[in-house]
């Protein structure tokens, strides 16, 4: 049904000659499976009627299952793990791997996240890393970081000397915006880590990267989920656009998870902002690493202003310092513009966060 916006995935396509034309083999009976958008449903059918007669359908729905309360969080901890021999076998990467199955999920209410009494060594790493970036944040952080960041030296443990421990960060967040943390065990698959920001709890691992590298890690560890995605979960305007992404995640098709992860990329991750005139960095990712934060903000890449549509599409780059950079007017801005955007998302149901259960209710679209 072409024109009409809708579109089918054929799955399978049989035609046989058709007996029921007057007692001659004339014509051709079609047997179609194809997956369809819910909400297109009715209108391939009218359109198949137009041009067929004796249409007779059958429907199953399917979309993806996704959490609907907080302690469903338990089933979305799906890794994406690639082992490396290669790696000494006392590396994070490796370490974390034997750890998998003993890293159980945390029901919010209750358990605590247990501390770790990290090594000399691990301190060592991290104040190196905490030392350098400190010293760029006033030039080069937003004034929600700043503010944020002044904050957690002064009541939860950060500085050079001290690794924060997760349980004290979570209980600074959840005052400050509802935000809780959960520990885990490594990069988690784009569709459990958004459906998790859907119930304001951002997954966060523990340990710290490899002595030999202190300003890189290939994946998140503790230095980047503390020092560039807790401060700024610590600014309203900011959660409620993280949790936002998370909601419209919830039962999405592969393709709009993999555009929203896109968007999360450059705007959670890699964003900038503009503030007083100037440009100042407000992605974890920049925040979190002295080369490119230093990079965002030079004349070297290309920088656009902010838009939804553009951002989710964007290739960007994991290897290496990103070519582009989204720069948002504000975070309100920010906010107002990805509503707009989730808005075209299509999904047979839409989704509603009842603050007072922290559940999410699923309302059929009429
Ligand atoms: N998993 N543990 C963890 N931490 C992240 O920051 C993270 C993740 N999985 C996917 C992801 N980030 C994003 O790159 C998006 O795909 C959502
Ligand atoms: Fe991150």
């Amino acid at each position: 049904c072409s024109g009409r916006g809708c579109r089918a995935k054929i799955h399978h396509l049989e035609t046989r000659p058709c007996r029921k034309v007057k007692d001659t083999l004339e014509g051709l009976e079609y047997f179609v499976r194809c997956e369809v958008h819910l909400s297109d449903v009715s209108t391939l059918i009218s359109s198949i009627k137009r041009n067929a007669e004796d249409v007779k359908t059958t429907k199953e729905v399917k979309f993806h299952w996704f959490p609907k309360k907080i302690a469903d969080l338990d089933r979305c901890h799906h890794l994406v793990t690639k082992f490396d021999p290669d790696l000494d076998h006392d590396h994070p990467v490796n370490i974390k791997l034997k750890c998998n199955n003993c890293v159980h999920m945390f029901v919010l209410s209750g358990h605590s996240i247990p501390r770790v009494e990290y090594t000399e060594e691990e301190i060592g790493t991290w104040r190196e890393v905490y030392s350098t970036l400190r010293d760029l944040y006033t030039t080069h952080a937003c004034s929600e970081y700043l503010e944020a960041f002044c904050l957690l030296e002064r009541h939860c443990g950060y500085s050079p000397d001290n690794i924060p421990q997760l349980e004290d960060v979570s209980r600074f967040l959840k005052e400050r915006t509802g935000f809780a943390l959960r520990p885990v065990a490594g990069l988690l698959s784009a569709r459990d880590f958004l459906a998790s920001l859907a119930f304001r709890v951002f997954q966060c691992t523990q340990y710290i990267r490899h002595a030999s590298s202190p300003m890189h890690s290939p994946e998140p560890d503790c230095v980047h989920e503390l020092l560039g995605h807790v401060p700024m979960l610590a600014d309203r305007t900011f959660a409620q656009f993280s949790q936002n992404l998370g909601l419209a995640s919830l039962g999405a098709s592969d393709e709009d998870i993999e555009k929203l992860s896109t968007l999360y990329w450059f705007t959670v991750e890699y964003g900038l902002c503009k503030q007083n005139g100037e440009v100042r960095a407000y992605g974890a990712g920049l925040l979190s690493s002295y080369g490119e934060l230093v990079h965002s903000l030079s004349d070297e890449p290309e920088t656009r202003e902010f838009d939804p549509e553009a951002a989710a599409v964007q290739p960007y780059q994991d290897q290496t310092y990103q070519p582009v950079y989204f720069i948002s007017e504000s975070f309100s801005d920010a906010k107002e513009k990805f509503r707009a955007y989730v808005a075209g998302i299509k999904r047979p149901f839409s989704v509603r966060f009842d603050p007072y259960t922290s559940s999410v209710e699923v309302l059929d679209n009429p």
